[in-house]
């Protein structure tokens, strides 16, 4: 996977699909309000991403918490859109979810077609990401979950048994403020769904 060893982002108005390109490869990135979703889809997308984010206003006090994240002034309210080439065959195209609730009936359609996901965790609120592991795995959607650093860290065991992970489900740390550290993430998820796709078929 050429993507792998590419240090530098490409200049993202210059980054057309490969005429080669034959299979793409749907993953979702998806947990609680503000666990840092769209920041992920936008650091390691190859193309200026699409993203819906809407201004929060005094309205949504008292119903979107965001004093975990007190520089949030933006929500998603539809969903993030990018892409990052794998290889000259196979291109991932990237959905990052709404994280509030109320436009958690919109997963639905996010998920139709996806290979994996990425369940974001917030080491301070892990208990938000509770909704999205129980979706996946009700789903049966290969996911590896990654925790964004903010700073308050209890280590992979601690959240391992917060989330009641299943010991085959990979689960690493990461920034997804940084486009190298989001795309070690891909990475993981990659090799969980190859390593789950028995010898001789393609994912
Ligand atoms: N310290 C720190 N802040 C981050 C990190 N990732 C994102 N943020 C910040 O956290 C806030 C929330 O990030 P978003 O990417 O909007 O989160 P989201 O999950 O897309 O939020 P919703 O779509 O509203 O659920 C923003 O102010 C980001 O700048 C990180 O790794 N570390
Ligand atoms: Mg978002």
């Amino acid at each position: 996977m050429d993507f792998a060893s590419s240090e530098t982002a490409p200049e993202r108005s210059l980054a057309p699909l490969h005429s080669t390109a034959m299979h793409g490869l749907k993953i979702v990135v998806i947990g609680g309000f503000g666990v840092g979703k769209t920041t992920l889809v936008r650091s390691v997308s190859e193309i200026r991403p699409l993203d819906t984010e809407a201004t929060m206003t005094d309205v949504s006090e008292g119903v979107d918490d965001a004093t975990a994240v007190p520089g949030k002034s933006t929500t998603t309210v539809a969903f993030d859109f990018g892409r990052i080439t794998l290889d000259n065959e196979h291109v991932l195209y990237l959905f990052g979810a709404p994280g509030q609730q109320r436009f958690w009936f919109l997963w639905d359609r996010l998920f139709t077609g996806a290979l994996g996901a990425i369940v974001l965790v917030d080491q301070r609120r892990i208990s938000d990401s509770w909704y999205a592991i129980d979706r996946l795995e009700h789903q049966g959607t290969p996911f590896v979950v990654a925790c964004n650093d903010f700073g308050d860290s209890h280590g992979p065991e601690v959240v391992r048994d917060a989330l009641d992970l299943d010991p085959t489900v990979p689960l690493l740390m990461c920034d997804a403020r940084s486009r190298e550290s989001s795309k070690q993430v891909l990475i993981a998820l990659v090799e969980h769904l190859y390593s789950a796709v028995p010898q001789g078929e393609t994912v």
